[in-house]
Order: structure tokens, then C-alpha cells, then sequence
């Protein structure tokens, strides 16, 4: 190539940073997988906010290991890329590969869940909700439709991961402030669908029928449509037999609400990278970035389903 080309070539690509004031940044994006609705609207709303800032991302399924998330920040560091995005499928297992991290001098982002660490300099935020205060909303919901007496059943996220302990903690929380709220099980569907309904279905089988029960809590949404499809072939109808509360928001539930099958969804914002990017441009400005960028969803309810419904699945 000649050395006007090459020239031409370096100024055409100064010019398109420029023109965008997009950061020619090159950043890892360690996802957990595509377990849920929701898990997929994040990546895809992360990659198109890459996209428009001109970011090369460097994108890793992790199909919901934990090995294979440490195998792809140990790839981005040998890279050497500017910013690592790591949304953690569980809590703990970080510490010795984000030392890696910052000992290359490259800041992670947490993305919508949260690890624990000996020491939280080895992150440089989390873009993330409360999920306590999740928690704490569906329950307040549940004792208020029911008075406060229910015996009840919970699906579970993803064991170990933030979310699912937060979550749980967070409706124990409020339920215990009510004696005739009750437990009656609960175990992980892995925040798919199809745990949800396995889940449910034997949740069903271990409670006469589930004659006796009065709600499920879910941690997402996508393990109530589960459990919807499970009610509804046990001979139950979802959303009146059994009050169901879930999270995320997705299209679907709101389709589900619509249809009368479930009660509410408390929303969970699923475009983060922008506030992640924000973080690591910040950072390498030498500027102060908060530990922790919260971002709070409201709780719908089915008066506004049908509308919602369709506002979202034309997006
Ligand atoms: C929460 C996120 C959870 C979603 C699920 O921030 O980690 O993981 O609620 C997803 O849909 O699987």
C-alpha cells in the first residue's frame, strides 16, 4: 500500500472519531448467556450502544459458566483492550482474575449483577438495580392482594447468583413482618422458562394439586411463563387461582397480564451500556466514578398490560 493510501486511511479514521466524538475505544464484553428475555434485550441493547459510540466490542457467551466468563477476561487482558464489561452469572470466583485485570491496568464494569470481593477496588463499578429492594416491592405487593395471609411457593434465579440472593433476602425481609404469610417452597429454575415450569410442576404434584396454594413469586419473568404454562396444566388458572409476581418486564409477561395469567412485573432496565462506557471514559478522564450506578424499575400492573405490551414488542 502506498504511503498516500495508508495516510488517507489514517486521517479517514481520525476524522470518523472525530465526527462522532466517539471514544475509538476497543472494550471485552463478558455475558453470562441467553437464559432469559431479558438477558438477550441487554446484550443486543449493549452491543447497539457500542455500535454508536464507535466501540469495538469484543463479545463472549459464557452459556451460564463461570469458567468460560474467567477464560474470556483472561483473552481481553492478553488483548489489551481499554475496558472489560463482565456481567457475573455468580458472586464469588473473582477475586485472582480481576486482580489480572487491574494489575494491566484495565477497569471492569459490572453489569446487571454484583460479585463479592476481598477488596472492591478490584472493580470500578456495578451497573446494576437493587435487587433487595425488588425483593421487598413483590413482596409488599403479594401481602397487600392477600391481606397478608398466603401460602405461597418461589422460583428462584440462577443459585449463587446476586440476583436470586438479593431477591430472596429482600422479599424475606417484608414477609416476615406478616405471620400468616407463608413459604411453602422454594427452589431454582434457573431463571428460564423451562425451570420455571419444571419447577412449578413439581411444586404442583408436592401440594395436593396446588389446591392449598395462593401465590408464586418469581425472580423473572421468564420462570412465571414457566409457571403459568405448568398451572395451567395442572387443571389451575394462573392469575386467580395463584397470584403471580415476577421481574423484568419482558414483552411477554405483559402479554400474559393482558391475557389475565399473571398479576405484576417489576421492571428491569436492560440497556446498560451506556452508563458502563460513561464509567470507563470517566475513569480514563481521571474522574470520579460511584461504586455502584443504580438504576430502580417501576412495578406494572395488568390496567396497563395491553397497552404495554404493545408499545414494547414494537420496539
Ligand atoms: C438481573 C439479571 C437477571 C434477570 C434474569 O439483573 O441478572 O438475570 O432478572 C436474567 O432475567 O437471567
Amino acid at each position: 500500500m502506498t504511503r498516500t493510501k495508508i495516510s488517507a486511511l489514517l486521517v479517514g479514521a481520525s476524522l470518523a472519531v472525530l465526527s462522532t466524538g466517539a471514544s475509538a475505544l476497543t472494550i471485552g464484553f463478558s455475558q453470562i448467556g441467553s437464559e432469559s428475555g431479558w438477558r438477550t434485550s441487554e446484550t443486543e441493547s449493549i452491543k447497539a450502544e457500542a455500535k454508536k459510540r464507535g466501540i469495538d466490542l469484543k463479545f463472549s457467551d459464557a452459556q451460564q459458566k463461570q469458567e468460560n466468563q474467567i477464560k474470556a477476561l483472561r483473552s481481553f487482558i492478553a488483548q489489551g483492550v481499554d475496558g472489560i464489561l463482565l456481567a457475573p452469572v455468580v458472586e464469588t470466583g473473582w477475586d485472582q482474575v480481576l486482580k489480572e485485570a487491574k494489575d494491566a491496568k484495565i477497569p471492569v464494569v459490572l453489569v446487571d449483577r454484583g460479585v463479592k470481593v476481598a477488596d472492591e477496588s478490584l472493580y470500578l463499578t456495578k451497573v446494576a438495580s437493587d435487587f433487595v429492594e425488588e425483593g421487598r416491592l413483590a413482596a409488599a405487593w403479594l401481602a397487600t392482594r392477600t391481606s397478608g395471609k398466603c401460602r405461597y411457593v418461589e422460583l428462584q434465579g440462577t443459585v449463587g447468583s446476586s440476583a436470586a440472593i438479593d431477591r430472596k433476602k429482600g422479599f424475606e425481609d417484608v414477609v416476615k413482618l406478616f405471620p400468616r404469610m407463608e413459604q411453602a417452597r422454594s427452589q431454582s429454575g434457573d431463571f428460564t422458562r423451562s425451570g420455571g415450569k419444571q419447577v412449578m410442576e413439581s411444586f404442583l404434584k408436592a401440594e395436593d394439586g396446588g389446591k392449598a396454594l395462593c401465590a408464586v413469586y418469581a425472580h423473572n419473568d421468564d420462570m412465571a411463563l414457566g409457571a403459568i404454562q405448568a398451572i395451567k396444566e395442572a387443571g389451575l388458572k394462573p392469575g386467580k387461582d395463584l397470584s403471580i409476581i415476577s421481574i423484568d418486564a419482558v414483552p411477554d409477561i405483559f402479554k400474559a397480564m393482558a391475557d389475565g395469567d399473571t398479576n405484576a412485573t417489576i421492571e428491569l432496565n436492560p440497556h446498560l451500556g451506556g452508563p458502563a462506557f460513561d464509567a470507563i471514559d470517566a475513569a480514563k478522564a481521571g474522574k470520579p466514578v460511584a461504586k455502584w450506578i443504580k438504576a430502580q424499575g417501576p412495578l406494572y400492573l395488568p390496567d396497563t398490560a395491553a397497552d404495554e405490551y404493545k408499545r414494547r414488542s414494537a420496539q
